[in-house]
């Protein structure tokens, strides 16, 4: 039973039945992330008043210059989760290895592995466009009292036990699943509590949006290419709507209010794709096939690829069902 302004709070308390592990967990697991995300949203709502945009003179794993909310981002959430004792490791975007968390008693007893961009569009930080976090969450698999390690981070998205995101937008909002659906919450920063907004979330039958950067056109492969040109016809349903922020998480957003599809394909300078398979695509992914939506690397389902490194990247196309199998239709006719 979903209640429309429902906090977080009674939320959790009221489905934590549906989470498949001990109880408490659920909630510690969210807790954290939840606390986590208004310290970050109270730093991204300020940024432009306080010297703390701008790169951070730092580069990251990706070679991406670190904008120092990436930096203060990264910390919180690896603060807060630490501190919950739920956690015995994470992955993150912003750190080229995973951070083992041995626990208070040193014991390496908890249970959990979270893989996060924790702060994901942050080079719209200084432009004022909304930004995001994105976490993926799956049991560890190595024996509990051992420390973490890399296999429990490498497993498939169809593992995950939950995945989310924040969107610091106009409002504030936490979206996320636990494999029974998708609830998004929005902050109300005056009280510091997330309501219950957006129950049950789902794409919308029709759909007629779609992101991707087109400045890359000429370096898409020619499944892509034929595949914005179906979207720009004149047809009884298109030209489709293009709409491009730049931010993996409120383009997402936005297509799974309004119906439409992100893609992020392969380009002659990004042969894999950009965006990371672990802490990007399996969580959006996660949310969308639980919104009635689909998820693919342009073959296949995107959380059946069996990972094989932390900061992989695939080829991503993520949205409305028919839309993600009309590009894969498009994408077999020319898989080059
Ligand atoms: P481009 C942000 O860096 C990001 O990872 C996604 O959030 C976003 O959709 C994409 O990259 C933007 O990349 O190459 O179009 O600027």
């Amino acid at each position: 039973m979903v209640k429309k302004n429902q906090t977080l709070g009674e939320f959790i308390i009221e489905n934590q039945a549906e989470f498949p592990f001990s109880s408490g967990e659920l909630s510690r697991l969210i807790n954290s992330i939840r606390l986590a995300a208004k310290v970050v949203n109270h730093e991204v709502n300020k940024a432009g008043l306080v010297d703390i945009t701008g790169a951070a003179g730092e580069t990251n794993v990706q070679g991406e210059d670190q904008q120092k909310l990436d930096v203060y981002a990264n910390e919180k959430f690896i603060q807060t989760l630490t501190n919950r004792e739920i956690v015995c490791g994470i992955a993150s975007e912003e750190s080229e290895d995973f951070i083992t968390i041995s626990g208070q008693n040193n014991d390496h007893k908890n249970k959990y592995v979270v893989l996060m961009d924790p702060l994901d569009g942050s080079s719209n930080i200084d432009v004022n466009v909304s930004v995001g976090t994105i976490f993926s969450i799956y049991r560890r698999i190595s024996p509990i009292g051992t420390p973490v390690q890399m296999e429990d981070f490498l497993q498939p998205g169809n593992k995950q036990v939950a995945a989310g995101y924040i969107v610091y937008g106009t409002s504030t909002m936490l979206v996320y699943t636990t494999g029974h659906g998708v609830n998004g919450f929005t902050l109300n920063p005056a009280l510091g509590s997330w309501y219950l907004s957006h129950p049950d979330m789902k794409f919308p039958e029709k759909a007629s949006i779609y992101s991707v950067n087109e400045g890359n056109y000429v370096h898409f492969p020619k499944g892509v290419k034929n595949y914005i040109k179906y979207c720009q016809e004149e047809k009884e349903d298109r030209p489709y709507t293009s709409r491009y922020i730049g931010s993996l998480v409120s383009d997402f957003h936005r297509n799974m209010i309004k119906g439409g599809i992100y893609f992020y394909p392969t380009t002659s300078h990004a042969p894999q794709g950009k965006l990371r398979l672990l802490y990007e695509c399996n969580p959006m992914a996660f949310i969308a096939e639980q919104a009635g939506g689909k998820a693919s690397n342009g073959f296949s389902r995107v959380m059946d690829v069996e990972p094989t490194e932390l900061h992989q990247r695939v080829p991503f196309f993520c949205g409305n069902k028919e839309m993600v199998e009309k590009v894969e239709e498009f994408m077999a006719k020319n898989p080059e």
